[in-house]
């Protein structure tokens, strides 16, 4: 008797309440500032407007097949589905998608040590940054401009281990942190002098060569001290080793 009350029920409620097709195809898009939802309405349906949900939660209905979310934090992820809505009722929610925007985080891609100061340098996507913000040991050093994409650390002591990272500070606020670069402060006794021998010659031009192709750190491999060690290093380096200018 019970079940036969419930087939009776579901089938009512079949036909009383047929709901509408949830969407197909829902896709996210992340932009600057902003979240981008797109999709497909149910095929050979009336739909009425749709029901959006972010995070669980009702956060908006309109009659058309996308919606721009712009009340979204950096750095946030969230999750939305959407439903259709017509005479007939609200239906299963769609397919969910999850998506955040990122602040571009730069990205410390080399950096020199020398006997008194710890040279790095980053990179960034190309943006709107206000400032960078540089860090050492977690403890910010201080900020430079936006068009700065160097710091050379001065308030160093010979054979201690020094970590950087940074930050790059925008209108909407800061990005992640950056990778993280530990270096120690080195003696060099004599610039193009990659083996500490004391005389430079082919062997260091070699060593040298080795720093630029494994991106490693080389105390005396910056001969012309302009924080990267490239080929106008090796042509200085030969240049010394040959008596040549
Ligand atoms: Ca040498
Ligand atoms: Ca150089």
């Amino acid at each position: 008797m019970k079940i036969r009350f419930y087939l009776i029920s579901i089938l009512l409620m079949a036909v009383s309440f047929p709901q509408p097709s949830p969407p197909q195809n829902l896709t996210i898009t992340e932009i600057w500032s902003a979240i981008f939802l797109e999709w497909d309405a149910p095929e050979g349906e009336v739909i009425d407007q749709y029901n959006i949900y972010r995070d669980g939660e009702h956060l908006d209905s309109i009659e058309y097949t996308n919606y721009s979310d712009y009340y979204v934090i950096h750095d946030i992820e969230y999750c939305y589905v959407i439903t259709s809505v017509n005479g007939e009722g609200e239906s299963v929610p769609s397919n969910m998608v999850c998506g955040e925007w990122s602040l571009p985080v730069p990205f410390i891609d080399r950096y020199v040590t020398y006997d008194e100061s710890i040279y790095i340098h980053w990179e960034i996507e190309e943006t709107v940054v206000g400032a960078f913000s540089i860090y050492r040991d977690g403890d910010l050093l201080g900020a430079v401009e936006p068009t700065v994409r160097s710091y050379q650390d001065y308030n160093v002591s010979m054979d201690d281990e020094y970590c950087y990272n940074l930050t790059a500070e925008y209108v909407e606020g800061s990005s992640e942190l950056s990778n993280t670069i530990c270096a120690i402060p080195q003696f060099c006794p004599l610039q193009g002098d990659i083996n500490f021998d004391g005389s430079l010659n082919v062997l260091d031009i070699v060593l040298n060569v080795n720093c630029i192709l494994y991106d490693s750190m080389c105390p005396c491999g910056d001969l012309d001290g302009n924080g990267l060690i490239d080929i106008l290093d090796i042509v200085q380096l030969v240049n010394e080793i040959t008596g040549g200018n």
